[in-house]
This record gives structure tokens, sequence and C-alpha cells, in this order.
């Protein structure tokens, strides 16, 4: 069950933990039970977290949680993926809390992936790239996509704007998310720079070259992957 292979994955990962760091706390319901581990084993420590709704759950399980403008180092940030290469490129955004998880993996000095084996595929993209984009001008910013897609060579890709509880999806942040279904990715991080250049564009969930361990949960242990 995939449930079990992501308790695995976030059981593995606690083993980097060390008292007095000031983690990152990741989004989803993978780095959920890293959060509900770290708070049963009484972390000694601070921790940022990537959205108001890891924020609840770190409060609720007695985490010291701090600001980004309280602190000038994160020892450690552990997140889930939607997807994972074995470059350790990243698919994320499934759960919307991108922009906020992009900045804390990448101004960690170290981040870990957890996520079930699922999550670890050859080739990017069959899970929907979300890409965080501002409410202003929302319908020119999608046609800026489109073309900047179609100058990449994907060809007509279908581009949704996420849906939320009446009406539409909105990030912590406000903003809105376009999901966009390519199928595969070839050259994540071209792609990434392509659109992240976009003015209306906040972020895409392309996280490439950011993810220092990929712990994979199995049906029998767990699986690390660098
Ligand atoms: C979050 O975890 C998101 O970026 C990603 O979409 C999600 C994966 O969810 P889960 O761990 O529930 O599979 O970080």
């Amino acid at each position: 069950m995939s449930d079990d292979k992501k308790q695995r994955a976030a059981a593995a990962a606690l083993a980097h933990v060390r008292p007095g760091m000031t983690l990152g706390l990741g989004t989803g319901s993978t780095a959920a039970h890293f959060v509900k581990l770290l708070g049963d084993q009484g972390f000694e420590g601070q921790a940022i977290p990537t959205s108001e709704e890891t924020a609840r759950l770190a409060e609720a399980v007695g985490i010291s949680l701090i600001t980004p403008d309280e602190t000038t180092r994160i020892d450690l940030a552990v997140d889930g993926a939607d997807e994972a290469d074995p470059s350790g490129a990243l698919i994320k955004g499934g759960g919307g809390a991108l922009l906020r998880e992009k900045i804390i993996a990448q101004q960690a000095q170290t981040f870990i992936v957890i996520a079930d084996d699922g999550k670890d595929v050859v080739q990017l993209g069959q899970f929907p790239l979300p890409v965080e984009v501002t409410g202003f001008a929302v319908g020119l910013t999608i046609q800026a996509i489109r073309s900047t897609l179609a100058a990449l060579g994907y060809e007509d890709p279908s581009l949704t704007l996420r849906r939320g509880e009446g009406g539409f999806f909105q990030t912590d942040g406000g903003h809105l998310i376009v999901d966009i279904a390519l199928g595969r990715i070839d050259e994540a991080e071209p792609l990434d720079a392509a659109l992240t250049m976009i003015p209306g564009v906040v972020t895409t969930g392309l996280f490439v070259g950011l993810t220092d361990l990929m712990i994979f949960g199995t049906e029998s242990g767990v699986r690390e992957a660098v």
C-alpha cells in the first residue's frame, strides 16, 4: 500500500535530523508523515513550514516554528514530490505549495525528497506540470505560456486553471495554478527557465538540481538514490 511506503520513506528521513537543526518542512501526505514522526520523537529544534497546512500540523505535534525571516540558515529540508527522475529532477506542486517549497528547497543546505516508489519515474511529464501564475492578466499569461511551449516543441498541450472550492484554486500566496499536460519532458532545466521568464509566471513545479537525496518507500523497506 502506498501509504505504508510513504511512512517508510518518512521514517528513513528522520535519520538525517539532528537536535538543534533548522528544518524546512514539506507539504503533502508523505511530508505529513515526516512531520508527525518528528513530533513523536520530540524534535529539539526549529522548523519553517512550506504551507499553512503543514504549519497547522507541525503546531499540533509540538514542533517549534519560525518564519524564514527569523533565520539565515536552513540545515535540512524534507519534502514530497509528484515525480522524480534518476537525476533527481522533480515535478512538484500537486499540493499547490510549490512556491514556498521551491524557496525552502533551494535555500536548504541539504534537500531530501521522500516518496512512495510510484513517484520514481524514468522520464518526467506524465504528471501534469503545475505552473504558479498571478491572477492579473492570467489569460495573457496563459497565451504566453502556450507560445513558449510551442517554441520548445511541445505541440498544443492542454493547460487547465486548477479549480478549488467555489472557483479557482488559490495558493497560500494568493496566486493561481495552471496544470500543463505535457506527457513527457525531455529538457526540464530549459523548460523551467523559459516558463519562469514569462512575466506573470511566479514559478514552475520543476525542481532541477536541488535534490541531494531521494528516499523511496518500497514494499519491503526503502531505496535511496542520489
Ligand atoms: C508536495 O508533496 C507537493 O509538491 C507534491 O505535489 C506533493 C506530493 O504529495 P504526496 O506526498 O501526498 O504524494 O510537496
